[in-house]
């Protein structure tokens, strides 16, 4: 039988190149994200290529009981979740802390804290009952370090780096694995959201360098939930070659 991975924010970028390359690999997938039109065509995308099995589900993270309907109502032939890809997420605005849009505060806290502790809350029983399971956190090289402008954003990272020691403590005796995987910059549409949409701005982040694409990071999912039982990968940290932090990149300009 396949194995079922949910990988959450699975409409763009690092979520849905993960949704295709576990396909590829003999995985059914729950995606989840809130764009419902990207979640039916990505199912129709998977079924064609790879034959496997898929279950869209529309949801927003920072909203409990939309969370709590969709996982605690799956049909039995989905509720065998081996692998949870905590991946939604996002940052809102780069501004100084005293020019920070309390509203961009919320939605980073309220999705990539709060949101992963929700989905974390009610597919982490379900792994329990079913004796094991991998969770990826995907976190940042936000997570670990600090940058100008970067504030509440690398506070959730951070957040996220210390909620995934948490959880492989917390779940270790139920043979659940917990992996951060925190990437330096990678081209998705997350500079978009960051700057509200504004595509010059966004561009210009990734110029003169080579970023990484979605699928770098999807193959380091793949390599993570592929090492043997015994061989737990606690934390990745994986950037452009031409990045060594969030504030040393070498640009061929
Ligand atoms: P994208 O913006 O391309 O994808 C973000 C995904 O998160 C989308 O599928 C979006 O779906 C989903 N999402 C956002 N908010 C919510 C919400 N409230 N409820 C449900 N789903 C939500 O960005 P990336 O692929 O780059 O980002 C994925 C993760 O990687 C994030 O956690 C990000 O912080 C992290 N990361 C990204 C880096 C980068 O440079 N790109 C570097 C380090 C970490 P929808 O809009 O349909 O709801
Ligand atoms: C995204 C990478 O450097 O923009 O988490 O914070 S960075």
């Amino acid at each position: 039988m396949k194995k079922i991975a949910l990988v959450t924010g699975a409409t763009s970028g690092i979520g849905r190149a993960t949704a295709l390359l576990l396909a590829e690999n003999g995985y059914n997938l729950i995606i989840t994200g809130r764009r419902t039109e990207l979640l039916d065509n990505l199912k129709k995308e998977i079924e064609v290529k790879y034959k496997a099995d898929v279950l869209p589900l529309s949801f927003d993270v920072r909203d409990k009981d939309q969370v709590d309907a969709a996982i605690s109502n799956l049909h039995e032939r989905w509720r065998k979740i081996d692998v949870l890809i905590n991946n939604a997420g996002l940052a809102a605005g780069l501004n100084h802390v005293q020019e920070g849009l309390e509203e961009d505060w919320e939605r980073m806290i309220d999705t990539n804290i709060k949101g992963l502790l929700y989905v974390t809350r009610r597919v982490a029983p379900i792994m329990i009952e079913h004796k094991g399971g991998h969770i990826v956190n995907i976190g940042s090289i936000a997570g670990s370090e600090v940058y100008e402008n970067g504030n509440v954003y690398c506070a959730t990272k951070h957040a996220v780096n210390a909620l995934s020691k948490a959880m492989r403590i917390d779940l270790l005796k139920s043979n659940i694995k917990v992996t951060q995987i925190r990437p330096g910059m990678v081209e998705t549409e997350f500079s978009i959201v960051r700057f509200h949409g504004d595509e010059d701005k966004a561009k210009n982040v990734y110029s003169g360098i080579t970023p990484l694409f979605a699928e770098d990071i999807a193959q380091t999912i793949l390599f993570v939930l592929t090492r043997p039982a015994h061989v737990s990968i606690n934390d990745i940290e994986v950037t452009p070659t031409q990045q060594a932090s969030s504030t040393y990149v070498t640009r061929n300009l």
